[in-house]
């Protein structure tokens, strides 16, 4: 069982994806194990996209990505990391298939809806940069998946 890291961005939130998005993860049996409404500040947002720390449009994502509140959560399932990078799609929207969250809702890849972690070393430090380590847990030690599925 794995873990990832989901975020509907602040240009998500604003469309009122979030309901569409959750319920596409709920469909697929994946489990939500923590979720919070929030505004980031610069500092987390940085370390969150600190692999694209180089890249010219640094900036702009940080800037965009607190310009406003983010869904942000934590969500269990089989495989989950590379199940939910295809449910995702691809950055840009000339690549992103219909079927796929940014395929269907996406128009430009400053802002393409929904983030999600490519590698479960990405997901852990994700997770821990918006949820901390004890609150990451709590959840899933009131509820786990296994009794989820048989409510
Ligand atoms: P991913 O979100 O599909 O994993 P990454 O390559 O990790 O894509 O890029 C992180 C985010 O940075 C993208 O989701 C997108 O919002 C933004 N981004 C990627 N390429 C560009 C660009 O060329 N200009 C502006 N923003 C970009």
């Amino acid at each position: 069982m794995q873990r990832t890291f989901i975020m509907v961005k602040p240009d998500g939130v604003n469309r009122g994806l979030i309901g569409e998005i959750i319920k596409r993860f709920e469909q697929k049996g994946f489990a939500l194990l923590n979720a919070e409404l929030m505004t980031i500040d610069r500092s987390k947002a940085e370390y969150h996209y600190m692999e694209h720390q180089e890249k010219p449009f640094f900036g702009e994502l940080v800037d965009f990505i607190t310009s406003g509140p983010v869904f942000a959560m934590v969500w269990e399932g089989e495989n989950i990391i590379e199940v939910s990078r295809l449910m995702i799609g691809k950055t840009s929207p000339t690549e992103a298939m219909p079927g796929t969250i940014r395929g269907d809702f996406a128009f430009c890849k400053e802002e393409n809806v929904i983030h999600g972690s490519d590698s479960l070393q990405s997901a852990e430090r994700e997770i821990e940069n918006f949820f901390g380590l004890l609150k990451r847990h709590r959840l899933e030690d009131d509820f786990p998946f296994e009794d989820r599925k048989s409510v």
